[in-house]
């Protein structure tokens, strides 16, 4: 069941009826990965958002149809003749429906939401774990081994392989924010001095948009990320990249704006593993060129978004931790923009 299935078997059909089913089969994966980006409770991507889906369509069906039988019976009680309407005021019919019908499909529903509530959690063990930690106003990216350890740092984005669980161990230290992947899984909370835990897959490679959930300052409409899965072989050659260092300059521009990086202060909030930038207040940059937004989903990461943001991070964001940096000429500014660009 659900509404994506539902939404890609009727042109599905329609091509299949009239060119085939080989160019079928390409049209539904092309307009599957277009929906994909769509960030939406009824287009599921995973086995926890179609069993929350299921869940919301038995919730809004049923209430549909209490809703409906309600307002036959109030249309009944106002408008039909006296002596057809005696029956509705006899004690059964009062207690029935009044106390005994809510009561009971109050308790079904209870049972059916925990039952819904421990498929979401038990499972296979996870194939990997993900600490992702809310920060004012982006998303810190840790991939943990078994023990906790920290293997590799990323941000704004959670890069996956398909069909394995993985496991979200959910934190923060300022305010409460809450971790969101509509097309994926529910959502859960990332508070203060607490541990949240979430397990999800995704069934199919591609972009899924996730956004912070719970409002957590000014800015919390800018506070988004990508999940990107990958079959396991595409995870593990990304993985093995992600957690070299920085790529060395490979021409004399892009060295240039290596040394403005660090002339103008950038590392003491931002960390270049393979350079002397090791800040950790603002988003670890080591590869921010291979990310697809910066400022947490905002914009697409170009020369163009970078020179923009460094001049004007407070302009774009208003109140965000990073200050503007209007100081820096044209040049210097394009300098920079290039060398982060190319921190693939
Ligand atoms: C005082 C700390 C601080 C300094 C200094 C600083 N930044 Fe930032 N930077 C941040 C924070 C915090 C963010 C995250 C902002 C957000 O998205 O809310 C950020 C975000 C960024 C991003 C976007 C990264 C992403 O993945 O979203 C880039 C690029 C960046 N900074 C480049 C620079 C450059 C270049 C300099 C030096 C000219 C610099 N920063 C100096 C704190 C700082
Ligand atoms: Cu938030």
């Amino acid at each position: 069941m659900g509404w994506r299935r539902f939404s890609i078997a009727v042109p599905s059909a329609l091509t299949a009826l009239l060119v085939g089913t080989e160019a079928s089969a390409q049209a539904v994966d092309r307009i599957d990965s277009a929906l994909m980006w769509i960030q939406s409770t009824l287009l599921t991507y995973g086995p926890s958002a179609e069993i929350i889906e299921t869940l919301s369509w038995v919730m809004f069906i049923g209430a549909g149809l209490i809703f409906a039988l309600v307002l036959v019976l109030t249309a009944y009680a106002i408008m039909a003749p006296p002596r057809w309407r005696g029956w509705m005021t006899n004690r059964t019919f009062i207690i029935g429906l009044g106390i005994v019908f809510p009561v009971v499909t109050l308790t079904a529903l209870l049972i059916y939401g925990l039952a819904v509530n421990r498929q979401l959690v038990t499972g296979d063990p996870p194939a990997l774990r993900i600490e992702v930690i809310g920060e004012r106003w982006w998303w810190r990216v840790h991939y943990v081994d078994g023990e906790g350890r920290v293997r590799l740092v990323s941000a704004n984005e959670i890069r996956i392989p398909t069909g394995r669980p993985i496991e979200f161990i959910l934190k923060t230290q300022d305010v409460i924010h809450s971790f969101w992947v509509p097309s994926l899984a529910g959502k859960l909370d990332m508070i203060p001095g607490r541990t949240n835990v979430m397990r999800f897959s995704a069934e199919r490679p591609g972009i899924y948009r996730g956004q912070c959930a719970e409002y957590c300052g000014e800015q919390h409409a800018l506070m988004a990320f990508y999940v990107v899965a990958h079959p396991q072989a595409d995870f593990d050659a990304w993985y093995a990249r992600e957690a070299g260092p920085a790529i060395e300059p490979a021409i004399p521009f892009i060295a240039r704006g290596r040394e403005l990086f660090i002339e103008n202060g950038c590392g003491a909030c931002h960390t270049v593993r393979g350079t002397q930038a090791n800040g950790t207040i603002g988003p670890d940059l080591t590869h921010v060129g291979g990310r697809l937004s910066i400022a947490a989903g905002t914009y697409p990461t170009n020369v163009g978004t970078l020179a923009g943001w460094i001049s004007s991070a407070q302009h774009l964001k208003p109140d965000n931790l990073m200050p503007s940096f209007g100081n820096l000429r044209g040049e210097e500014l394009r300098a920079i923009a290039a060398y982060l660009e190319s921190l693939k």
